[in-house]
């Protein structure tokens, strides 16, 4: 049985297929519609989210969270990244770091899963590096072209394929972690 993916967010659905099927796990696709609680940390987000996800499915599922943290601007956007990227977009968040010399931010994701009458779990990744002076590549999305990740030979994440991508990203760390944790439940 496939294993349920609830995101609005194709991008991040394929990133996600790519590495499941490097575990044997198949990935389905489902943009159920909950409701996103705002909260500080990611974890807050997500355990709520895939507990009401599970609920409107009656199936196990998981979702994830991520967010930009920028150390000049104390963390900000974090857990409002979605927000940020619709309005200020990537132009905006270049000029806010105009004129900032400390260029350091991190990618974080939090994965919660949830199967019926259970309580969820939560899985957490995250990668360092810094934002770019300028947009650089095409691929991916939201906020890969300024971000430069610390193990990437100076490329931004939108300059990488998404199997690269997914050698070094939050996302992809987290994922790591929910997968092996999944297969081994699905074999006690
Ligand atoms: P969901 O339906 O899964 O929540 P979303 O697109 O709303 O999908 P998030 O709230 O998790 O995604 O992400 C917040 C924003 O952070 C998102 O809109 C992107 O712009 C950005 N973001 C998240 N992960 C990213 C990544 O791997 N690369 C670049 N930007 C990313």
């Amino acid at each position: 049985m496939a294993l349920i993916f609830v995101t609005s967010n194709r991008h991040k659905f394929e990133e996600a297929s790519e590495l499941a099927a490097r575990h044997g796990i198949e990935l389905e696709h489902r943009d159920t519609p909950y409701i996103e609680t705002q909260a500080d940390e990611l974890e807050h987000v997500v355990r709520p989210g895939a507990q009401q996800a599970c609920a409107l499915l009656k199936a196990p599922c998981f979702v994830e969270d991520a967010g930009l943290f920028i150390r000049a601007l104390r963390g900000f956007p974090g857990p409002y990244s979605n927000y940020v990227f619709h309005t200020l977009g990537n132009e905006g968040v270049l000029k806010l770091m105009g004129g900032k010399s400390d260029r350091r931010a991190e990618f974080r994701s939090a994965i919660g899963y949830c199967e019926p009458g259970q309580r969820p779990e939560v899985f957490t990744g995250k990668v360092e590096g810094t934002i770019a002076h300028e947009p650089k590549g095409t691929r991916g999305f939201g906020f890969d072209p300024v971000f430069v990740a610390s193990e990437g030979n100076g490329r931004t994440f939108a300059e990488m394929s998404t199997s690269e991508k997914n050698r070094l990203s939050h996302r992809a760390r987290a994922l790591e972690t929910f997968f092996r944790w999944y297969k081994q439940r699905k074999k006690a």
